[in-house]
């Protein structure tokens, strides 16, 4: 069997991230294990990390002929993934085409029904049940019977039974880096999974932590380093979940002196650090340390689920400014039921703070949180006012907006944010130096403010009609799908009764009409 898995291109060069100079280490991972089985030929196309455009991609798969064309998206990549999808369908039916990630993760059934462009989708960690996947199709086998696989089946969704176990991380190969170009950054995880529950967050790699052996690690990171590797971004959900892990991990990276050749940054939670931590982590080459801080408001934190304080955090963030580690303050504008004035208090909070790298990001109702179930029910204040998943970005985005807060309000917040936290702290050379750095994805935050403009996609095409069942019945308030759109077959097949069953259902495409609300 070959399989080629692909990175589809952006939706639109605006967003740092939609040109990365790094690649994706979800694919890496997946080849690695497919390779360590022997059951497959494996390559990569990182469309974004290599700037493809749509036919370059086209091309890749001409070139390459595979059996099976798996793709990775994120919710607002998932879009983009089908356009990929459908171009090889079209090329060559035949081929195989697999959707896997936190989009089809959190929404299987959903994501099968309003993207007909994907044969398969694996669920959740994809190591087991893609090597397993490729292995049933290559000995023509059902892959409908593979645990953690969606299946289209003419017009019928299956959903096959859950994997009962998570990934065995420390078994896993090391990401298979020399099937990507080399680059300057590289995406590191050394552990899966988070023992917290934010409301806003999908916490895609479950509640168990599991870790890779430090040796394994050290032994990638010799490897990132001699292929010109200098930067490191640490996936982790918490780096430092597990304290007396952390010290022999770092102690182990000083020891073999990775701090020399690689620099890098990592999460934390702000339970889990110390102030030894912090100067052990910047003798290991650590440059700046993020940690979710969310909002400024005390009654918003207590009820979100991340189990901090206040206090904590200025405490922690004092240990950092004593160790010489800068931070990163992750916060977000839009928690449920936030006013103008809570939002404000995030605003004063982020000042007070003053993280050398501020982040402020305006909330996205992912598939699979609580945040995502109350805009859907219309709760927490909440307007959704987009069924398009292109819209669902943090920063440049337009999911939602509030009764009592509009859109327009929510990105003036933003941009509010970001200038009072340097200008309130007089770092008037690094607030030019950030707006600079940033200036892409301001202009196009003044743009949507001021003229009403979204930003204008990378390779636009005529989008096919789509039923979308997420949106169905949920009360989107502008461009989406009508409540009266609720249809009695989501009714008959609601997600919840799915499990392993194959359903009849309406079909797959019916168009959207203008929201009755808008
Ligand atoms: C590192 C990270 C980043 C990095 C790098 C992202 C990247 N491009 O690789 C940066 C900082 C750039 C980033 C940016 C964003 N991120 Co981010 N990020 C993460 C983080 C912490 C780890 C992702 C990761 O590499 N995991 C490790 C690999 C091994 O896992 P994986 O990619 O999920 O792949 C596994 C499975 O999903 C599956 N799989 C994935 N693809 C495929 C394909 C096939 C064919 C198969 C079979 C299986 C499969 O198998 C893989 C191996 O087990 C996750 C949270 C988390 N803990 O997962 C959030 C997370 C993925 N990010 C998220 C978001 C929202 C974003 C942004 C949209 C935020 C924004 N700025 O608007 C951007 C989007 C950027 C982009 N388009 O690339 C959300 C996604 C939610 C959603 N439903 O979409 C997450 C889940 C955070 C959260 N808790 O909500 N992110
Ligand atoms: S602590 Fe971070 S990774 Fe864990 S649930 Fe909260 S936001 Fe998600």
């Amino acid at each position: 069997m070959r399989v080629l898995l692909v990175n589809p291109p952006p939706h639109q060069r605006v967003d740092r991230y939609d040109t990365p100079d790094f690649t994706r280490l979800g694919l890496a991972c997946l080849a690695a294990r497919l390779r360590a089985d022997g059951a497959a030929d494996v390559a990569i196309v990182d469309a974004k990390f290599e700037r493809l455009s749509y036919a370059d991609v086209l091309r890749r798969v001409r070139d390459l002929r595979p059996d099976v064309v798996g793709l990775t998206a994120f919710t607002n990549e998932i879009k983009p993934a089908a356009r990929v999808a459908r171009m090889v369908k079209a090329e060559a039916p035949g081929v195989h085409t697999v959707i896997g990630g936190v989009h089809v993760s959190a929404l299987p059934w959903e994501t099968m029904v309003e993207f007909p462009e994907f044969d398969l989708g694996v669920l959740k960690e994809g190591e087991d049940t893609f090597s397993e996947l490729v292995a049933t199709l290559g000995a023509g086998g059902d892959p409908g019977r593979v645990a953690n696989v969606v299946q289209r089946v003419g017009d019928d969704v299956n959903v096959a039974p859950e994997r009962t176990a998570p990934v065995d991380v420390a078994g896993l190969p090391a990401p298979a880096w020399d099937l990507v170009p080399p680059s300057r950054r590289y995406l590191f995880m050394t552990q899966r999974g988070c023992p917290y529950r934010c409301n806003f967050c999908a916490n895609p790699n479950g509640r168990t932590v599991r870790m890779r052996p430090i040796d394994g690690l050290i032994e990638e990171l010799r490897y990132i380093a001699a292929v010109g590797g200098e930067e490191l971004y640490v996936c982790d959900e918490i780096f430092t979940v597990d304290k007396e892990r952390t010290h022999r991990l770092l102690d182990a990276m000083i020891a073999a002196g990775i701090q020399r050749k690689i620099r890098w940054s990592a999460q934390v939670h702000v339970n889990t650090v110390d102030e030894d931590l912090f100067r052990k982590m910047k003798a290991a080459g650590c440059f700046i340390c993020g940690f979710g801080i969310e909002t400024g408001d005390a009654d918003i934190l207590k009820r979100m689920g991340k189990g901090t304080s206040q206090a904590r955090i200025k405490s922690v963030r004092e240990m950092a400014r004593r160790a010489g580690l800068p931070i990163e303050g992750l916060f977000i504008l839009g928690h449920p039921n936030e006013t103008w004035a809570s939002a404000m208090r995030t605003i004063d909070f982020m000042a007070e703070l003053g993280p050398e790298r501020p982040i402020l990001g305006v909330m996205v109702p992912f598939p699979g949180t609580e945040v995502a179930r109350m805009a859907r029910n219309g709760e927490g204040g909440y307007r959704l006012i987009s069924s398009d998943w292109n819209d669902y970005g943090k920063q440049i985005g337009h999911a939602l907006e509030f009764e009592n807060l509009s859109r327009a309000q929510m990105e003036l917040l933003q941009l509010i944010g970001y200038a009072k936290t340097f200008l309130a702290n007089r770092r008037f050379r690094e607030f030019a130096r950030f707006a600079w750095d940033y200036r892409k994805e301001g202009l196009a935050v003044l743009n949507k403010l001021v003229l009403g403009r979204k930003p204008v996609p990378v390779e636009a095409e005529p989008e096919p009609a789509r039923w979308s069942p997420y949106f169905d019945g949920a009360p989107v308030h502008a461009n989406g799908v009508a409540p009266q759109f609720r249809s009695a077959a989501k009714e008959r097949h609601a997600p919840e009764r799915l499990s392993g069953l194959a359903l009849s259902r309406e079909p797959i495409v019916r168009r959207a009409e203008p929201s009755a609300r808008s």
